[in-house]
């Protein structure tokens, strides 16, 4: 192999974190290089470009902080803005600091394997090449694995098949068509009202129904875009002490203690203002069943209140806890189920039997489409890393390490893997939290971290077992005290995959989880191990 290819540090992805990483390993003078399946940068937002894609964490706070120019140089066209848009964004931030001349795109790392003799991570691609490099990081994305689940037929399928993860790069013309779409989580909701207005037909297949709250997007507000900017730092530091380092003030009252009426003019407060917020109406909304009994009987009441339709009404209203699935924000959803060309199947009731030529057939009856959109979401936050050959110390993979369920260390680093970091991976606060935020937040560790080991002149790092252990009893811990493991099967639990261990992933609180890493870097970053 030319010398060419040997690494200080190689990354693997070049969604925001993988781009991040670049940036701040480049300025520790290593020599770097980041792999990209995809043609360009952006991850989620180069690939989920189904209609109605946009984020429901304000834009204002759904983007980088560590360059002040260019979060005052950039703005949102829109509150909650779209995938193109954020895409654009993703875009400009690889050419402000010229990123794309380190990033090899259309590669995916198919293999790595650790040189123990040598301390460097032997690396496979799929279009063949091979590279070392001393530092792995794995920026590989938590929701980057689409889910296909295996309907028996799919491949028979002679329509147009789409997945909302993987769509394609030109317009889709849904106008005249018969469609089906299988899935009601953030995705189809999204989607469903936008292809409700083109297509001839749309037929929604639902298993579980979802809660979703209004988003009431608009155009961003100028004013408030000018005081925001006018006071960046202090307003994202605000934010960073949310648990969810999301700007939404939570009300420090429980949803007991309330009388029936201030109960349901507060609900109705948050419903107006909608979005992400409405988790936060009651302090013990994700503690305590009774309590969030009165969230989820209101959400009910508010979609027979939209829905003419009765029975499609009551098979709109989730029988889950809420908030213990991701909360789904839409624009029309519940509305787009009063137009006479929109269908709902209640797939729980009468299971899709198989997939046709030409449609699907459930239990009771057979579907004809043009179209068929798959939104069934994705193998998440450990699905892209299992799909690397993964072998550290002692041949022992990833594969076989993870088998019972993710094990690392702050969500940083795995026991028997030596200098490869992985960000907002199992463990981290990540998905339960802004994730540009989270990113950053683990970026800077890390490269903290490198600084520290460049300094020291200090050549491997890793965790240990029993730092691992500790750690993930104490994710759990948290994870019991709260409605998201007994409240509903979600994909934090893994549940949306057959066979995939049913562990609560994520790491819950952002603040607490930051003072637990200062803590740890403060005292000679404790629970890593130097040589
Ligand atoms: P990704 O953006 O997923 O990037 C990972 C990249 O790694 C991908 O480009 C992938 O192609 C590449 N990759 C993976 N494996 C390999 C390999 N073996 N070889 C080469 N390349 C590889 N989060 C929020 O906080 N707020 C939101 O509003 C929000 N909205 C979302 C909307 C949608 C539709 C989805 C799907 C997710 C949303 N998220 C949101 C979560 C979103 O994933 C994160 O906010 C963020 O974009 C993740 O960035 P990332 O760089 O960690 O991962
Ligand atoms: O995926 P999901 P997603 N047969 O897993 C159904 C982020 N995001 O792509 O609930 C039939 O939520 C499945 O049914 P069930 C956000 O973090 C954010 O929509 O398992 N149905 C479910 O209805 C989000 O949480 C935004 O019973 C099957 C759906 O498919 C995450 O990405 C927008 C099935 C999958 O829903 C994932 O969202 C989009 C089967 N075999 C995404 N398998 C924003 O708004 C699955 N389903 C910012």
């Amino acid at each position: 192999m030319s010398t060419e290819n040997n690494f200080d540090a190689v990354i693997i992805g070049a969604g925001f974190a993988g781009m991040y990483a670049l940036h701040k390993i480049r300025g520790l003078g290593f020599k770097v290089k980041a792999y990209e399946r995809a043609s360009d940068v952006g991850g989620t937002w180069f690939w989920n470009r189904y209609p109605g894609a946009r984020c429901d964490v304000n834009s204002l706070e759904y983007s980088y902080q560590f360059s002040d120019e260019l979060q005052q140089e950039w703005s949102w066209s829109e509150r909650y803005s779209s995938q193109p848009e954020i895409l654009s964004y993703a875009k400009h931030v690889s050419e402000r600091f010229d990123l794309r001349k380190d990033i090899q795109f259309e590669t995916k790392v198919t293999q790595l394997e650790y040189d123990e003799n040598a301390e460097v991570w032997h690396g496979q691609t799929d279009r063949g090449e091979e590279f070392t490099s001393r530092i792995m990081i794995m920026a590989t994305g938590c929701l980057s694995k689409s889910n296909t689940p295996q309907f028996e037929g799919l491949n028979q399928f002679e329509g147009q098949l789409l997945h909302t993860a993987q769509w394609p790069h030109t317009e889709v013309d849904f106008a005249g068509k018969d469609v089906g779409v299988i899935g009601t989580g953030s995705s189809a909701i999204q989607l469903i009202p936008i292809v409700a207005d083109q297509a001839k037909t749309l037929t929604v297949f639902q298993r579980t129904a979802n809660f979703s709250i209004p988003a009431h997007n608009s155009d961003m507000d100028k004013k408030h875009e000018a005081r925001v900017k006018a006071n960046y730092k202090e307003f994202r530091a605000q934010n960073s002490l949310q648990r969810s380092a999301i700007g939404m003030v939570p009300n420090p009252v429980s949803a007991l203690e309330v009388s029936d009426e201030e109960r349901e003019q507060t609900y109705e407060e948050r419903w107006s203002v909608g979005g992400l917020p409405f988790a936060a109406t009651f302090n013990d909304l994700g503690i305590d069943r009774r309590a969030n009994s009165t969230a989820v009987d209101f959400v009910h009441r508010k979609i027979k209140d939209i829905v003419k339709d009765e029975q499609t009404a009551d098979t709109l209203c989730p029988d889950t806890v809420l908030g213990c699935k991701r909360l789904c924000v839409d624009s029309n959803y519940y509305e787009t189920f009063n137009r006479s060309n929109v269908f709902l199947v209640d797939i729980k009731q009468n299971p899709i039997k198989n997939i046709t030529k030409d449609g699907l057939v459930t239990a009771d009856k057979d579907y004809k489409f043009d179209s068929l959109v798959l939104a069934t979401g994705f193998d998440a936050m450990t699905g892209a890393l299992a799909d690397i050959s993964i072998t550290g110390r002692e041949k022992q993979t990833l594969a076989s390490h993870w088998s019972e369920g993710p094990q690392n260390y702050l969500g940083l680093m795995v026991s028997g893997f030596p200098n490869m970091f992985t960000i907002t991976g199992p463990g981290s606060p990540s998905v339960l939290s802004n994730m540009i935020v989270a990113i950053e937040q683990h970026v800077n560790f890390i490269t903290n971290l490198l600084d520290f080991m460049k300094q020291t002149q200090r050549k491997t790092v890793e965790t240990s077992e029993k730092a691992e252990t500790e750690w993930v009893q104490q994710v759990n811990a948290i994870a019991a005290q709260t409605l998201y493991t007994s409240g509903c099967n979600s994909w934090y639990l893994g549940a949306n995959i057959p066979g995939k261990p049913r562990i609560f992933m994520p790491h819950i609180g952002f603040p607490t989880y930051v003072e637990k890493c200062n803590e740890v870097a403060a005292q000679d970053y404790r629970g890593f191990k130097f040589s």
